[in-house]
């Protein structure tokens, strides 16, 4: 890491706005000085500029409880009728919410009037299925208009959702309905992806399938289907409806009612240092707040003008607050697309981008880095002159790959924001503002008005500019997470008793601030990986991979990729006993595929290499870094608090 340290310290290109950017963005210097100034009271006028309340809050923050905060408590409103219905009544009924496209090249738009009378007969379909507040429901969908619909129909009742990425496995699916306790599914036959059509409703099944003497209580009640890849499924009477049958029957009048600004509004599933992915949980005024405030003047969102487009599935954390809530909330139009990026052919997004005219693109570094892999001339092809704003988000995004998304993508004329933030702080809290800040390849900068951050070292003391340590945030933010889904415990023991002293929260991030005081992120500093922008963790697929009946051990790293930030590799032990029995061939590749069937298809270790043994402590603690070295090639570091400090040349000679 110290070389790239050094490589970033030596990045001293400037990029301001251009005047004529300046002049017309939404968001101003003048907000960083409200938000000194007075911090919740700043917040407290967002709220009231951005959403509508049905009963105004009086309180902004309770934080007499930390780390457990409240945002706005005494308010409340219905943050489906935030992104639908007030638009509507606006008279901006006609306006495009969606232009949605399928990977095979079928179109949908889809107005703002329309979304509102589907989301409200979903309502109407879930109130008969007994779905009220505070019950969850699991959605397992394709990048598809429903997708978007069914969040805002359950958020509409008051009701929790928890989406699971379409390519996770059965398995994940199924701890994930288990830990939240769903009541209902939501799901499609299948969707497209790479050019023909992948099965959703299968996964669904397995996952339900008969349980007894599983010692799991069955909580879910029914399944609702979107038809979309038009594949066979099998079918449960009694449990699984079809959407296409149920929702255009209901009646499309619904009343949003008014919820507690504290009301949850969703958990989100992501990895954390152990096994278990945690459900993190977000609720609904300080959420949505935070989400439009930050689309609104991070994005540049003029609704009237702009076509915006975030490549996020909503299955992430980045779907949920910048494809659903922000732009909904803010009467945004954007681009929603199925498939791949490749599919049918390589420039697919950049015929999108020309198609449609997209102004604003939010996207991964590991994507900008698979169309530098593929050459400029795939993306010059296309039209690109619509575009005035480009974003990065979900890893650090590395000057050279920083440079050719502007120049190529961005025409050298399109501001770049790097947008710093996770499934736990809900909403952006570092990034440019692109009307205002001076950007510099891959720093993501300051943090936003109203957001407090600092770099300290292990005690807590600021390290000063010109260091680096671990990145904290100084003060409760609206959107922060409000917990561990059904685990208070491990939520204060994750993200607060490091610096309990304090009262920070670890982020799990390593940063450096410059001379500047500008933050540069430098990846994670725990077993979290980060592949392709998605969170993985090494205990999770260690765990996959013992329980697969060849393997006696496991350790995974996270080693660097050019193209996807880091890979997965593991190195594994076989039984010896399952070798007697079998040939040991052709073992990496079935691992490989093991891991894919048991987590999904992103957590597919790169490499599988079959060691001997693995290094460890003497407390028996692996030593993930030295397996690092090697998966990295380098030279391996310092062994001496090896218990066997030869291992390490043995390892390094199986991998060869
Ligand atoms: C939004 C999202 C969070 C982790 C985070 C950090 C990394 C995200 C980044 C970034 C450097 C950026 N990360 N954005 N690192 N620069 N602009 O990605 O949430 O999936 O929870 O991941 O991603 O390591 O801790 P999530």
């Amino acid at each position: 890491m110290s070389s790239q340290i050094d490589h970033l310290l030596n990045e001293d290109r400037r990029f301001a706005p251009s005047e004529d950017f300046a002049a017309a963005a939404v968001g101003t210097a003048d907000l960083y000085h409200q938000a000194a100034t007075d911090r919740e009271g700043f917040w407290a006028d967002r709220a009231r500029e951005l959403l509508h309340w049905q009963t105004p809050f009086t309180k902004v923050l309770d934080w007499s409880n930390p780390p457990f905060a409240t945002w706005f408590e005494d308010g409340e409103l219905n943050v489906a009728y935030n992104c639908l219905d007030r638009h509507v009544e606006a008279g901006n009924g006609d306006r495009v919410a969606l232009f949605w496209e399928g990977e095979p090249g079928d179109e949908r738009r889809v107005t703002y009037a329309e979304l509102t009378d589907e989301v409200k007969r979903l309502a109407n379909v879930l109130t008969e299925l007994g779905i009220g507040r505070g019950d969850r429901v699991a959605v397992y969908l394709p990048m598809i208009p429903e997708a978007v619909a069914a969040m805002l129909a359950v958020a509409r009742v008051g009701a929790v959702h928890s989406v699971v990425f379409g390519g996770f496995s059965a398995d994940s699916l199924r701890a994930r309905i288990d830990d939240a306790g769903a009541k209902l599914v939501i799901t499609a036959d299948g969707g497209y992806r790479k050019g023909r059509v992948s099965a959703l409703k299968p996964a669904v099944d397995l996952a339900l399938a008969d349980r007894n003497g599983s010692g799991v209580q069955e909580t879910v009640e029914h399944v609702l289907v979107v038809r979309r890849g038009g594949n066979d499924v099998d079918w449960t009477p009694g449990r699984d409806l079809w959407w296409h049958e149920v929702v255009p029957a209901a009646s499309a009048e619904h009343e949003a009612e008014a919820f507690p600004a504290e009301n949850p509004l969703f958990i989100l599933y992501t990895s954390g240092t152990t096994g278990k992915p945690k459900g993190i949980l977000h609720t609904s005024g300080g959420y949505l707040t935070q989400a439009a405030f930050t689309n609104r003047v991070v994005h540049d969102i003029h609704p009237e003008s702009d076509v915006y487009w975030c490549t996020a599935d909503v299955g992430w954390i980045t779907g949920h607050t910048y494809v659903t809530y922000g732009p909904l909330a803010n009467g945004a139009t954007q681009v929603m697309y199925e498939g791949t990026p490749d599919t049918p052919h390589p420039g697919r997004w950049w015929e999108l981008v020309e198609k449609y005219g997209v102004t604003i693109l939010y996207t991964a570094p590991t994507a900008i880095r698979s169309f530098m892999k593929i050459g400029r001339q795939v993306a010059q092809q296309f039209d690109l002159s619509s575009l005035r704003l480009l974003g990065s988000v979900g890893e650090p995004i590395n000057p050279e790959a920083w440079m050719w998304y502007r120049s190529v993508i961005g025409g050298d004329r399109a501001p770049i924001i790097d947008t710093w933030w996770q499934t736990e702080t809900g909403a952006m809290m570092i990034s440019a503002l692109p009307g205002v800040t001076e950007t510099k390849p891959g720093s993501a900068q300051v943090p936003l008005p109203g957001i407090t951050v600092d770099v300290v070292d292990d005690a807590g003391q600021e390290v000063g500019n010109g260091n680096g340590g671990l990145l904290v945030i100084t003060e409760p933010w609206p959107a922060m997470l409000r917990g561990i889904w059904g685990d208070p415990d491990r939520f204060v023991e994750t993200y607060w008793d490091k610096f309990a002293e304090q009262g920070f929260y670890f982020a799990g991030d390593g940063a450096r601030l410059d001379d500047d005081g500008d933050v540069w992120l430098l990846g994670r500093v725990d077993d979290v990986m980060n592949v392709s922008g998605h969170r993985l963790s090494t205990a999770e697929i260690e765990s996959a991979l013992v329980g697969n009946e060849a393997v006696a051990e496991a350790a995974v790293v996270g080693a660097s990729d050019e193209t996807t930030g880091q890979a997965v590799v593991a190195f594994v032990i076989i039984k010896e006993s399952y070798l007697k029995a079998h040939s040991p061939e052709g073992l990496a590749q079935t691992l490989r595929a093991w891991v894919g069937e048991q987590i999904g298809p992103i957590a597919r270790p790169r490499d599988v290499y079959i060691v001997g043994e693995l290094p460890k402590t003497r407390s028996g603690k692996i030593m993930r870094r030295l397996l690092r070295d090697v998966a990295e090639g380098r030279e391996v570091g310092d062994t001496t608090t090896l218990a066997d400090t030869a291992v390490m040349s043995v390892i390094s000679a199986q991998v060869k």
